[in-house]
């Protein structure tokens, strides 16, 4: 099954803007903002509504940067003979569309679910971050298209395969 999610971020001066997540899925990571589709909702107007709800800003114009599937294998839940059970091999992938925000109004403040900071771009918390962010950050801050794919562990914290590719649009 496929899900859908938006994430998006803006740069000035060679600092990129990152919220601290604090509830729900990825919290105690610094990430951009986002989040699921509303039903009947385009990726464009939940990119909107997700960075005004998590940080208060008004987008007035942004670009799509990239599209990167995330995989995270199944725990395999196993029967009485400690087989796996052959649905339980089934995977969800999240298609996550990524943008660059080119024009807001607003500025960031904190709300229930991120704290937004700004860092320069050499101190970025990589470390505190999704670990697949150091594959693709670095192309979107150099203004590049990607398309990539990533496998995580199912406690998403150790990446099983990757691949990423430049992309002309
Ligand atoms: O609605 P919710 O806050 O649960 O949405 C999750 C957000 O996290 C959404 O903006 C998409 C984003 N996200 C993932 N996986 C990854 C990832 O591996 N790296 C980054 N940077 N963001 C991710 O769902």
């Amino acid at each position: 099954m496929k899900k859908v999610l938006t994430l998006c971020t803006t740069t000035k001066n060679n600092q990129i803007l990152l919220g601290m997540k604090k509830r729900g899925f990825g919290a105690g990571r610094w990430n951009g903002f986002g989040g699921k589709l509303h039903d009947g909702e385009s990726i464009e107007e939940a990119t909107k509504r997700e960075t005004q709800e998590e940080c208060g800003i008004i987008i007035e114009k942004m670009e799509e940067m990239g599209i990167v599937d995330f995989e995270f294998a199944g725990n395999p839940r196993l029967d009485s003979r400690k087989r796996p059970l052959v649905d339980a091999r089934r995977a969800e992938i999240l298609e996550v569309h990524i943008f660059k925000i080119l024009k807001y109004t607003s500025e960031p403040v904190e709300t229930e679910e991120m704290k937004p900071q700004w860092f320069t771009f050499d101190k970025i918390p990589y470390d505190s971050m999704w670990p697949d962010d150091k594959f693709w950050l670095p192309l979107f801050l150099e203004n590049k298209k990607f398309k990539g794919k990533f496998k995580f562990d199912p406690d998403g914290n150790k990446i099983l395969d990757h691949e990423i590719d430049i992309v002309k649009s």
